[in-house]
């Protein structure tokens, strides 16, 4: 999609002939990049494009409701910043040079030097962040959005150990040949829960937890003398033990800021909305 921004050039602005119209097509990629974090005083969210070389920067202050834009309790919660030329700035600019090496740098390339800087005065810059959970257990998230399996309060798309029998869902075959189809998933004892889902994978009516002979939270580790497998995939030994261990959960936050600024104050044509990208992040717990 290519926007085109179209700057109304006065003799007030720019030493340039009256009514001139200068036409600069903005087909960045809307991948924006972020500097700055919760100890700064500013952060500043940029694209950047080198043929010809040309930025454009939103830069905005650190406060409490720029920290919640980057570590919002909801997914899709909005937060509007009023653009004022001073604590928050919109710049579109040309450069000589490769400008990545110039923003945010404290040191900035003297090798590169703005040619035009075109700057909004007011406005509003809307961000709008969603978030996408996923405990990374091999599982597509779509496929295990509903349920809680084991019951430990944590639903089955952020949880790394669904059936809570301290074996990694990832280790449970899910998907062994990782096509997201999870026709080929493991199921040892062939009651048609797989393994994953399985507190019993051999089926031999001990829980799969409680054949972890040594009580170290790794069940691959305990195999009965002269076995080949281990004990919970062995339906020949089922000796329970005392077991203690529950594995910590983690997953990780695939964050989505999305910025769009609305009447910004250079002129636009045919939108006073003006898509400037989005800044993708992850966070783990
Ligand atoms: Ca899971
Ligand atoms: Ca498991
Ligand atoms: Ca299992
Ligand atoms: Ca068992």
């Amino acid at each position: 999609m290519r926007y085109i921004l179209v700057f109304v050039l006065t003799v007030y602005n720019f030493s340039c002939n009256d009514g001139d119209v200068i036409s600069v097509q903005l087909d960045f990629d809307k991948n924006l990049t972020l500097c700055g974090n919760e100890t700064s005083q500013n952060y500043i969210l940029y694209d950047t494009k080198n043929t010809p070389f040309e930025s454009l920067t939103l830069l905005f202050n650190n406060n409490s409701q720029v920290q919640s834009i980057f570590n919002t309790e909801n997914s899709g919660d909005i937060q509007t910043i009023p653009i004022n030329g001073n604590s928050v700035k919109f710049n579109y600019r040309t450069y000589n040079a490769d400008p990545n090496n110039y923003i945010c740098q404290d040191i900035p390339d003297a090798n590169v030097s703005v040619i035009t800087n075109y700057e909004a005065l007011s406005g509003n810059a809307v961000f709008t962040t969603t978030f996408l959970d996923d405990d990374n257990d091999g599982i597509p998230t779509a496929l295990e959005f509903d349920g809680d399996t084991d019951n430990d309060g944590i639903p089955n798309y952020k949880d790394n150990d669904d059936d809570g029998d301290n074996v990694p869902t990832i280790n449970e075959k899910p998907d062994p040949n990782g096509d997201g189809d999870l026709a080929d998933m493991q199921d040892t004892d062939g009651d048609l829960i797989p393994d994953y889902l399985d507190n019993d994978d051999d089926g031999d009516g001990t829980l799969t937890k409680l054949e972890d002979e040594n009580n170290n939270g790794n069940l691959f580790d305990d195999l009965a003398t002269g076995a080949a497998v281990a004990r919970y995939l062995d339906d020949t030994v089922m000796t329970a033990f005392e077991s203690d261990i529950s594995n910590s959960n983690e997953f990780s936050r695939d964050f989505t800021v999305n910025v769009t600024l609305e009447n910004i104050d250079i002129s636009i044509l045919s939108t006073d909305s003006f898509f400037l990208g989005s800044y993708e992040y992850s966070i783990d717990y």
